[in-house]
């Protein structure tokens, strides 16, 4: 026979288990980030391709954790939103004013941390050509004085950016080459330009293996752009 007390307390126990049970699934369904409609894309190489000067940790947490959840919170941002889920993220950020106010920051920062990621990994290889050549070879000469000036004043922009951010090299309405930072997440493409050729200069990016030192890592980036798919889009840009 079981006394009052322990009924009360069998009963309790047994509440609280059906509570469990039941919030469970609806605890994962909120979790779980929506499967698309974006997606994040396969780095085009190994996770050690870049070796020495990105080193495999990094690249392997830049690529499947930190741009891996730009992709779910852009997800989890446009759900619901079936006009938006239709467009290309890059569509998203050039008309960030047609984005509903309520979501329009987190399609910003999170859209932009997907976008962003998806050239930066875009724009590396090993053991390719290290410099531009062609017409983009002449653009640079005309607008910065040469491959050396544009990669000085390159390094110099990512050693003063201020916090966290990327640099640029963009192409604007008039065809023109320029060098830019973005703070954050932002990319060029929510002002009209073109975005060529990037650089991460989140410490995520470099932490692991250059520390505090990130003019080494500028020097490292510069030994592995891959200068193809940059020219590939300054060509698209000015034809
Ligand atoms: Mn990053």
């Amino acid at each position: 026979m079981i006394t009052r007390r322990q009924a009360i307390k069998l009963a309790a126990a047994t509440t609280a288990a059906v509570a469990v049970a039941t919030a469970t699934p609806s605890i994962l369904a909120q979790t779980a980030p929506p499967a698309g409609p974006f997606t994040l894309p396969p780095l085009p190489y190994g996770y050690d391709a870049l070796e020495p000067f990105f080193d495999a940790q990094t690249m392997q947490i830049h690529h499947d954790k930190h741009h891996a959840a730009y992709v779910a919170n852009l997800n989890k941002a446009v759900a619901g939103h079936e006009d938006l889920a239709k467009k290309t993220v890059q569509e998203l950020l050039r008309n960030l004013k047609d984005i509903p106010e309520s979501i329009r920051t987190a399609v910003r920062n999170h859209g932009g941390g997907h976008a962003n990621h998806s050239l930066f990994w875009q724009v590396l290889a090993r053991d390719k050509p290290s410099e531009p050549k062609g017409a983009l070879l002449d653009a640079i000469e005309k607008k910065f004085g040469g491959y050396d000036a544009f990669k000085d004043q390159f390094s110099k922009a990512a050693a003063g950016l201020f916090g966290s951010g990327w640099v640029w090299l963009t192409v604007d309405a008039n065809k023109h080459l320029l060098l830019e930072i973005t703070p954050n997440q932002d990319t060029p493409l929510s002002a009209g330009r073109t975005p060529l050729l990037t650089l991460d200069v989140w410490e995520h990016a470099y932490y692991l293996k250059y520390q505090n030192r990130r003019p080494e890592y500028v020097a490292a980036f510069f030994k592995i752009i891959h200068w193809d798919p940059v020219a590939e889009k300054f060509e698209k840009a000015i034809a």
